[in-house]
C-alpha cells in the first residue's frame, strides 16, 4: 500500500514511506498482517468469559453454552469496554486527586495551586464554603470531596447534580441511571457481565451509560478540574504541529501518553540554567520538548508546548532518529515501540507502576520527588544524545495554530473583553449565523486513512457554519493541517462562522484539550442550556458529536456519556454490535427515547457529516428558531446598533 493510501498527512507519509525502505513494521503493516480480521470479534458476538465457551453465535448456533443470545453477548461486550474506558479516565481523574491532596500537604512541594479562582468556583459547586477561607483549606476540602466520588457507598455523584441542566438530572433520574460513585459502577459492570447474571441487553446497557456518566460527568471531569487548578486553567496560546516540531541539533523528549502530572515538571525543570548548560558542553543547542498523544494535549494547551503527532505517529516520531527519550505513562502506547526503540539509540522509558513495557528502561514516577525525577530523566535525555546513530530523518513539516480554549475562556473570547458570557454564541446560534456546533473527537484507526476522517468531517462541518470543538488525537489532526489558524476561518467557512470567528478572532476549529477534557464540551453544553434561549435540555441543542477514526475503549465510553448526555454521536467504525439486531436497534434508534441522544455509524466523513448538520437542521426547527432566519435577521444597522448597548 502506499503512504498516501495510509495517511494524508504529509509528514506521515514521508515516515512510512522511510520506514518501508528500512524495513521496518508499523501499525499499518501490522494491519495488513491482521487481515482478514475476525468476524465474530468485529460484530462482538464472540464470548469468552467463561470457560466452558468460547461461544459464537451464528445461524447455526444462535445462542451460546449458557444460552446466551447475540444481544446478550453483544451487550456484555460493548460494557466491559465502557467499562475499560471509564476506568482509564477515571483513574487518570484520581490520580490527578491524589497529586492534588498531596500538593497541599506538602510544604515545599513542586506543584501548587495556580488557578485559585477556579479552585473557588468548583468548590463551590461541590458545596464547599468558599468565603473567608484561606486556599490551603478550601483546596483541602476539595481534594477530599472529589477523592470521595470514587468509592462512596450513599448517595450520587456530587457533580452530577452540580453541572448539568436540571432537565438532564431529571431525564436520568427517571431512567434510573444517575450515577452514584465512580468505581461502584465500573465494578457494577464486570459484576453484571459475570457469566450467569444479567441476560437483558437493554438493562446490560443502562448500566454501561451510567459508567459512562460517571466517567463524563465525574472522572473526566474531576481529572480536567483539578488540572486546571493545579497546573493552571489554559489560556489561548500558539502552538506548532507535526514532526517538523522536532529539532535535529537540540536534545528531543518527546512526552506520550496521558496524565499532565510528570510531563508539566518536566517542561518547567528543562528550561533550568544548569540543565541547558549541559545540553550545551553535549554539543547540543537545547532541550526540546515535544508531545504525542493526550499528554502533548496537556502541555499544549498550558504551556504551549509543540505536539510531534497524534496516536498514529508513535512510531514515526521515533523512526526520525533525533529522538533522545520518549517518556511514557499511560494510555495508547504501543508496545512495539519497545522493539522499535531497540534499533536506536532512543530509549523508551515507562514511568507508571502501571504500565511497563517490553524493552522500555523503567524509571519510577513519585509524585513527591516530580523535580527531582523530572531533572534525572532530562538529564539522561541529555547524555544520550551523544549516542546517535545513523541518519537523521525529520520531515520538514510544521503547521502552527493556536489552542487552550475552555469553558471559562472561550465565549469570554465570544462575548468580547466586557461581555463574557455565552450570550453571544447564543445568540449566533438563534440568529442563525452559526447553525450549531459539534464536537469532533478521538483517536486514529489504520482501518481509515490517516487523518482523512477527521479533516474531511471538520471542513464540512466548518463550510456549514457549524462551530467545530475537538481534543484528542482529531484535534491535533485539525492542528496539523491548520484548521486552528484563525486564518482557517477565511478559507474555510461558510459566511456566519466566517464573521463570527473574525470578529472574535477565534479560529473556527477550538482545541479544547485531551479527551478528559472532553467534559470541557460537556460544561460548555450545560452553560449553553443555562445562558438560555436554546431549550431546557442538552438533548434540545443544535448540536453533534463524532469520532471519525476512534480505536479505544475509551471512545467507547466518551460516545456513550455523550448519547446519554442528549447528543447525536456519529462514529465512524461501527461499535462491535451489528451481530446483535436488536442491541444495534436499541444503540442507533431507540435509546433516543431514554437518554435523549442517540449513536450512528457512518464511515464516510461526508456523509457522517451531513447527517450531523441534518441532525443540528432538526434541533433548530424544534426549537423554532430556523423560521426566523428567513426573515432578515441583522443587517449592519442592527449590528451597529448591538455592539453600542
Ligand atoms: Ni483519546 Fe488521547 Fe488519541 Fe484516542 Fe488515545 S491519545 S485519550 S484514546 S488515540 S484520542
Ligand atoms: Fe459461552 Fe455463555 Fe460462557 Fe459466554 S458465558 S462463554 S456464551 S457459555
Amino acid at each position: 500500500m502506499e503512504p498516501k493510501e495510509r495517511s494524508t498527512d504529509k509528514a506521515a507519509q514521508e515516515m512510512i514511506g522511510h520506514m518501508a525502505e528500512a524495513g521496518q513494521q508499523n501499525a499499518w503493516d501490522r494491519l495488513e498482517a491482521q487481515s482478514p480480521q475476525c468476524g465474530f470479534g468485529k460484530q462482538g458476538i464472540c464470548c469468552r468469559i467463561c470457560t466452558m465457551g468460547p461461544c459464537r453465535i451464528s445461524k447455526k448456533t444462535p445462542v451460546g453454552i449458557c444460552g446466551a443470545d447475540a444481544d446478550t453477548i453483544a451487550a456484555r461486550n460493548l460494557l466491559r469496554m465502557i467499562a475499560s474506558g471509564a476506568a482509564a479516565h477515571s483513574d487518570h481523574g484520581r490520580d490527578v486527586a491524589h497529586t492534588f491532596k498531596m500538593a497541599l500537604e506538602s510544604d515545599n512541594g513542586d506543584y501548587m495551586v495556580k488557578d485559585e479562582l477556579k479552585l473557588r468556583e468548583v468548590a463551590a459547586r461541590y458545596g464547599i464554603k468558599v468565603e473567608g477561607r484561606q486556599t490551603k483549606e478550601i483546596a483541602s476540602d476539595l481534594a477530599d470531596a472529589a477523592l470521595s466520588e470514587f468509592g462512596k457507598q450513599e448517595g450520587t455523584l456530587v457533580s452530577a447534580a452540580a453541572y448539568p441542566p436540571l432537565a438532564r438530572q431529571k431525564v436520568w433520574q427517571e431512567f434510573g441511571v444517575t450515577p452514584r460513585s465512580i468505581d461502584r459502577e465500573i465494578v457494577e459492570i464486570m459484576h453484571r457481565t459475570h457469566m450467569g447474571v444479567g441476560s437483558d441487553y437493554k438493562n446490560l446497557i443502562k448500566q454501561g451509560i451510567r459508567a459512562s456518566l460517571a466517567d463524563g460527568w465525574g472522572g473526566s471531569l474531576i481529572a480536567t478540574e483539578l488540572s486546571d487548578i493545579l497546573f493552571g486553567s489554559p489560556w489561548p496560546i500558539r502552538f506548532g504541529a507535526n514532526l517538523g516540531v522536532l529539532d535535529e541539533k537540540q536534545v528531543n523528549i518527546i512526552v506520550h501518553g496521558h496524565e499532565p502530572t510528570l510531563s508539566d515538571i518536566i517542561v518547567a525543570v528543562s528550561q533550568e540554567p544548569e540543565l541547558m548548560k549541559m545540553a550545551e558542553e553535549k554539543g547540543a543547542k537545547g532541550i526540546n520538548i515535544a508531545g504525542i498523544c493526550c499528554t502533548a494535549n496537556e502541555i499544549l494547551m498550558r504551556h504551549g508546548i509543540p505536539v510531534a503527532g497524534n496516536f498514529l505517529q508513535q512510531e514515526l516520531a521515533m523512526m526520525t532518529g533525533v529522538v533522545e527519550i520518549m517518556l511514557v505513562d499511560v494510555q495508547c502506547i504501543m508496545p512495539a515501540l519497545g522493539s522499535l526503540s531497540n534499533c536506536f539509540h532512543t530509549k523508551l522509558i515507562t514511568t507508571s507502576p502501571k504500565c511497563k513495557i517490553a524493552g522500555a528502561e523503567h524509571i519510577e514516577f513519585e509524585e513527591d520527588r516530580a523535580a527531582e525525577i523530572a531533572r534525572q530523566i532530562v538529564k539522561l535525555a541529555i547524555e544520550n544524545f551523544a549516542n546517535r546513530n545513523g541518519k537523521a530523518k525529520i520531515p520538514k513539516v510544521m503547521e502552527r495554530g493556536i489552542a487552550g480554549f475552555t469553558t471559562e475562556n472561550i465565549f469570554y473570547h465570544l462575548g468580547g473583553r466586557f461581555r463574557g458570557s455565552y450570550r453571544p454564541l447564543n445568540d449566533g446560534i438563534i440568529s442563525g449565523r452559526l447553525r450549531g456546533a459539534a464536537g469532533v473527537v478521538g483517536c486514529n484507526n489504520p482501518k481509515q486513512v490517516h487523518d482523512y476522517g477527521h479533516l474531511t468531517m471538520i471542513k464540512e462541518l466548518i463550510k456549514n457554519d457549524v462551530l467545530v470543538v475537538s481534543t484528542g488525537c482529531s484535534a491535533i489532526a485539525a492542528g496539523k493541517a491548520g484548521l486552528m489558524r484563525p486564518e482557517a476561518a477565511a478559507k474555510y467557512c461558510g459566511k456566519g462562522l466566517h464573521e463570527v470567528c473574525e470578529t472574535v478572532g477565534i479560529p473556527p476549529v477550538l482545541h479544547v484539550g485531551s479527551c478528559v477534557d472532553n467534559s470541557r464540551i460537556l460544561t460548555i453544553l450545560a452553560n449553553v442550556v443555562a445562558e438560555g434561549g436554546l431549550g431546557d435540555d442538552i438533548s434540545d441543542l443544535p448540536v453533534a458529536g463524532a469520532a471519525p477514526e476512534w480505536m479505544s475503549e475509551k471512545a467507547v465510553s466518551i460516545g456513550m456519556y455523550f448519547v446519554a448526555s442528549g447528543v447525536y454521536t456519529v462514529i465512524a467504525e461501527p461499535l462491535p454490535v451489528l451481530g446483535a439486531p436488536n442491541l444495534t436497534r436499541y444503540l442507533t434508534d431507540e435509546i433516543e427515547r431514554d437518554v435523549g441522544g442517540k449513536w450512528a455509524f457512518e464511515r464516510d466523513p461526508i456523509k457522517a457529516a451531513e447527517m450531523m448538520i441534518q441532525h443540528i437542521e432538526s434541533k433548530r426547527d424544534a426549537l423554532g428558531i430556523n423560521k426566523e432566519t428567513e426573515r432578515k435577521l441583522y443587517d449592519m444597522a442592527d449590528r451597529r446598533a448591538l455592539s453600542i448597548e
